[in-house]
Formats: C-alpha cells, structure tokens, sequence
C-alpha cells in the first residue's frame, strides 16, 4: 500500500512579498497546481491515502470560497485515495463548516482520531494551542497503536527541547509507542529522524516554497507498506521533490577590488547550474575597495531576465583604512585631520572618522572593524 505525506500547503497565501501582482498570483494559481498534480500522482499509482499534517490553508483572513470549493472538488475527483487532514495552526477551526464535505476527506479532532486500513492503523490530532508535557503524556497514553501492525501518528507541532514554550513538543514522549512514522507539518523543509528503535519522525516540508525563506527541494514524503509475515509490516519511505519551481538564496562574498567583468563573471559562475524555471535570490556581501562596480540594477535586469524571478542585494561594506585618505587634499582628509587633531581618546577618535567617511561615501562601511 502506498501512503503520501505532506504537510503546509498553505494553498490561500497572498505570495506578495517578493512578486509583484501578476507573478503573485500566477504563483498561488501553482500551489494550488502542485496540489492537483498530486493528486493525480496518487491516481496514477494508486496511492490509498494523501495525509495531509496541518496548514493546508494560510489563513482564514485571505481564505477565498473559491479556493476552498476548488480542494474540495479535486478530493472528490480522485475517489480511491482518502485524503487525511489534520488542522495546522493556520487552519481555522470552522472553515468547512456548511460545507458539503466529499466522503474520502478524513477529519481528526484536537482529541485525536485513528483510521484503519488493512494493516496500517493512522491516528492523528488537530493541533491545540499550549499543549502540556502532562497533556502529551495523557494523549500518549490514550493510542491504540497495536505492536503487530504499522502505526502512523500525525500532528502538527513544533520539535523543541522542552513543552509548552512556543508550542514546541519533545519527541521523547512519542518513544517507545509503537510508532512506526511520525508524519509531521509545521517545519517546512523535509527532515527524517530516528525516534526509537522501531520508528522515525518526519517532517514532508511544504509541497512548494513561497518565499526565500523557503529554499531548496520542497515535495511530499512517500511511504509503502511491504508485507512481512514476522514483523508484521514494515514501511518504506523516501523523499519526491515535486514543487514547480525551486528557490535559491544565494550569496557572493566579496573581498577587495573587482571591475564590473569581474562581477559578471561571478555571478555567471555562480548561477550556471539554475535552471531558468528557479526563483533567485542573490547577495553580495564582504569587503570590497570603493572602486568595485555593482550597479545592482544593471545587473538585476541583465541575469534576471534568466529567471522566473530574481533579486539582487548589495550588503557589501567598503574595506577602508582611513589613514589612506589623511593626507589627501580633500573634504575626507581635512575631516581626518580635523577629529585627529581633537582631545578624545584613539578609539572614539577612529569611531568618528569611520563614521565620517561612511556619511561621505555612497557604500556603506564596517565602523566596528
Ligand atoms: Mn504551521
């Protein structure tokens, strides 16, 4: 049996950060393309369930009827797959409230609730706000899970090292329960660990990364069931990237002089191996001599027209020893001779002057050097 796992879909998010007004909306009209995409995946190779851990939508402020209506019925067009959803911490508690629900869309509660499909025993729980260790400990205890066969708990919660304090959750209090997976949403990058010595827990990520913040491959987590006549079952997973797009956020440290070739051919070598679908982030950073030319705009329309999207930052800091300039016949050095020739001591002394000469450049410098 195969099993899909994702989590944050948040397929209702505005995407305006970045995007202006049309890409914005083209790019929501792709999450919700990757949602469909992947249902068709489950079509095409017979995936019983989609568990979905939480934040499917973003929020219910941005929540359009329309998108709603829209996951509902690509659910009800793909009848041999059961759809599993639990609420995130951005899915309101009400939304699908009145509304006609298709029959394989499976709910949980903040109490928790379990599915069972041949072997497999899937037990999830909306997520609730302040969650104790000693409510964990009393929801723990309550599981079903059944030694013989594969048990799947899904939530929606913050990995920490204690309770409580940002909603996060010590795994330890879900060793030793039998759990085979543990299906996780909330963090959105895929990230698998050992729980214990039966079981792992696993975060998907989100399906598709909306800003960049969210960088990297972004998919779903496939699971299947092997049948094992000693062990009951056991079950396989492995990680599909399956987004539209990547997004890459990228920096370039820079240090000392550099012509604008100079730029252009670091920037050609760092993104050779992007591919033109990709949404780039690029930042200069480090030290360069007032001479380097970085004409951001310039440079933003000659590689991003490469691109889906790209944006370039220029956070580099002017590398300045202020004594090349004391002796210069010019309003930097009569400033230089000026604070030099004060009462105060060398280090306030230096403070000024760098602070002098970052008010008299265009490129901002380093004063705590
Ligand atoms: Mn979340």
């Amino acid at each position: 049996m195969k099993i899909i796992h994702c989590a944050d879909l948040h397929l209702d998010s505005k995407m305006e950060s970045n995007l202006d007004r049309e890409k914005a909306v083209e790019r929501k009209s792709e999450l919700f393309d990757t949602f469909c995409r992947m249902a068709e995946y489950a079509k095409l190779n017979e995936v019983k369930v989609i568990i979905i851990a939480g934040d499917l939508f973003d929020t219910s402020k941005n929540m359009q009827l329309r998108v709603k209506r829209r996951v509902l019925s690509v659910i009800r067009d793909t009848p041999d797959t059961d759809f599993l959803y639990i609420k995130g911490n951005h899915d309101s508690e009400d939304f699908l409230e009145g509304e006609d629900l298709p029959e394989n869309l499976k709910l949980f509660s903040r109490e928790g609730r379990s599915y069972e499909y041949a072997n497999v025993l899937i037990t999830g729980k909306d997520y609730k706000k302040g969650m104790t260790e000693k409510d964990w400990s009393e929801f723990c205890a309550k599981l079903k899970n059944d030694p013989e066969k594969i048990n799947i708990l899904v939530l929606h919660e913050q990995e920490g090292k204690s309770f409580g304090k940002e909603g996060s959750v010590n795994m330890s209090v879900f060793k030793d329960l039998n759990i085979d997976y543990l299906a996780l949403g909330h963090i959105h990058s895929y990230k698998c660990h050992k729980l214990d010595k039966r079981g792992v827990y696993c975060y998907s990520g989100c399906l598709e990364g909306r800003g960049f913040d969210e960088c990297g491959d972004k998919g779903f987590v496939l699971l299947e069931t092997e049948e094992d006549q000693k062990t009951g079952g056991r079950l396989r997973h492995s990680f599909v990237p399956f987004a539209k797009r990547r997004i890459h956020d990228l920096r370039l440290k820079l240090d000392g002089g550099y012509s604008r070739e100079d730029i252009e051919e670091l920037i050609s070598e760092k993104i050779k191996d992007i591919p033109e679908t990709d949404m780039v982030k690029l930042t200069f950073s480090g030290e360069v001599e007032e001479d380097t030319d970085i004409d951001i705009e310039f440079l933003q329309k000659k590689f991003g027209e490469g691109f889906y999207f790209m944006k370039m930052c220029d956070e580099t800091k002017l590398k300045l020893s202020y004594e090349d300039y004391e002796n210069d016949i010019s309003l930097k050095g009569e400033f230089i001779r000026l604070v030099k020739g004060k009462r105060m001591r060398e280090e306030d002394k230096r403070e000024i002057i760098l602070m002098g000469l970052r008010a008299l450049s265009d490129r901002e410098i380093d004063i705590w050097r």
